[in-house]
């Protein structure tokens, strides 16, 4: 039996299409790990649950759990990242789905609550609103160790984890599949730096010409600075970390405050991961111009203080989808991107297949990897292992065609010793 609850089941046959795009797309995950799941099956009798942005490309990783012999459920990360064509898709393959595009709060997390109750051995996440629901209510299936081990897919989630175990607070032993190379250095920086469309999409505008501000300067919006600036934008970056700072500057772009910012911006986009980018005050507000877009790529909806800038607004007016015009009591209007949530997930359709190929070729494998550790993974943080970074890496070159050189056994040598000098 399959448990779910989904927007539409009508449109299932348009998510089967959406899904068949992205599996074509994805030759890591959808054609080379799901053929030796589906004849080794690894995830025999094991129930994996994902918080993960259902999108074609979820669908297709949730595919691949489910020929690898797992049962798989599925809830969303972010209320409106859902895509109700492919939830539909899945139900009809039998994977369990919980989620629609704009859910409550509420609803949200029950459809958490929903997956955590099938009793899952291994949770995949994204911002780790999965795992501490986990931690906060299903107290048991940590203790009896159901859950085996958890996978985190984002920045986000990472930081949250490692303050929970500084606390003491994380029971179980999580991999933090984000800060593998062949997930951060690609899905964060190609993938979200591609959110610049999201800008264009919403608005429909012209970059060239434009002063675009990137809050941050890791490896998302480090991305996002340099595609706008070969829109033709001139890009200003606000950091808050001097070395990131040092590398925009040296990397050409203006650095400044984010107050000195703010009165020359014809787009603001942000991705630090942290709250209140632009200060929640009137005066900041102010110093907006008339007719700015604010987008938000970072996870949560507080980088830009959506909740402040609604109170602030005299009128909200949707004017195109998932866009609406804020006008301040002065009569200056702004444009405000999906609701300040990740405007890369909203207003297109996620992060590129090609790219989620790496990331969630690294998530089957890690679920494969607990499976095969299960006896010796010991409760914290611990690390993707290199072999495994470097096997998506080499099937992803295979994949593309691409051929690499191998060390000789003296090249080796060389770089692992230190005999051979001047
Ligand atoms: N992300 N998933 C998609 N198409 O399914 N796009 C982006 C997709 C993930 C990405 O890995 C990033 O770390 C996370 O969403 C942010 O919540």
């Amino acid at each position: 039996m399959v448990n779910y609850k989904v927007a539409d089941e009508s449109l299932a046959e348009k998510g089967k299409e959406a899904l068949y795009i992205a599996e074509n797309k994805m030759p890591v995950t959808a054609k080379v790990l799901r053929d030796r799941f589906a004849k080794e099956k690894p995830l025999e009798g094991i129930t994996i649950a994902g918080c993960l942005h259902v999108t074609k490309e979820t669908g297709n990783l949730a595919r691949t759990l489910k020929a690898g012999g797992a049962e798989v459920y599925l809830c969303g990360s972010n209320p409106l990242s859902t895509q109700d064509d492919v939830t539909a898709a899945l139900v009809q393959e039998g994977i369990n789905v919980f989620a629609w595009h704009g859910n409550t709060d509420e609803e949200f997390y029950w459809c958490i609550r929903e997956c955590l109750k099938a009793k899952p051995n291994i949770l995949i996440d994204d911002g780790a609103d999965m795992i501490v629901t986990a931690h906060q209510e299903f107290e048991d299936l940590i203790k009896s160790g159901t859950i085996i081990a958890c996978q985190e897919e984002t920045t986000t989630g990472v930081k949250r984890f490692r303050a929970m175990e500084k606390q003491g607070k994380l029971k179980i032993p999580l991999f933090p599949v984000n800060d593998a190379r062949c997930k951060n250095q690609f899905d964060n920086e190609l993938g979200t730096g591609q959110g610049i469309v999201s800008a264009i999409y919403g608005m429909h505008i012209l970059f060239a010409g434009k002063v675009c501000v990137i809050s941050g300067y890791g490896h998302c919006s480090s991305g996002m600075a340099l595609r706008a600036r070969g829109l033709g934008a001139n890009v200003v970056v606000t950091e808050v970390d001097p070395i990131k700072a040092l590398q925009a500057k040296f990397a050409g772009y203006q650095v400044m405050p984010i107050a000195e910012a703010l009165p020359i911006a014809d787009i603001i986009l942000t991705a630090t991961g942290c709250k209140h980018v632009i200060a929640p005050t009137k005066e900041m507000f102010n110093k907006l111009k008339d007719g700015v877009i604010l987008g938000n790529l970072g996870h949560f909806d507080i980088e830009i203080p959506t909740k402040e800038l609604y109170e602030y607004a005299k009128w909200i007016k949707p004017i195109r989808s998932n866009v609406e015009e804020l006008t301040f009591p002065d009569g200056k209007r702004v444009y405000l991107l999906a609701k300040g949530r990740l405007a890369n997930l909203v207003l297109s359709e996620g992060h590129p297949s090609e790219i989620m190929d790496m990331s969630f070729a690294l998530q089957s494998l890690m679920s494969e990897y607990i499976v095969k550790n299960k006896d010796s993974l010991k409760p914290g943080m611990l690390e993707v292992p290199t072999d495994i970074d470097d096997k998506v890496g080499f099937l992803k070159l295979k994949a593309m065609g691409v051929e690499i050189d191998t060390l000789t056994t003296e090249q080796y040598n060389y770089i692992h010793g230190y005999e051979e000098g001047t």
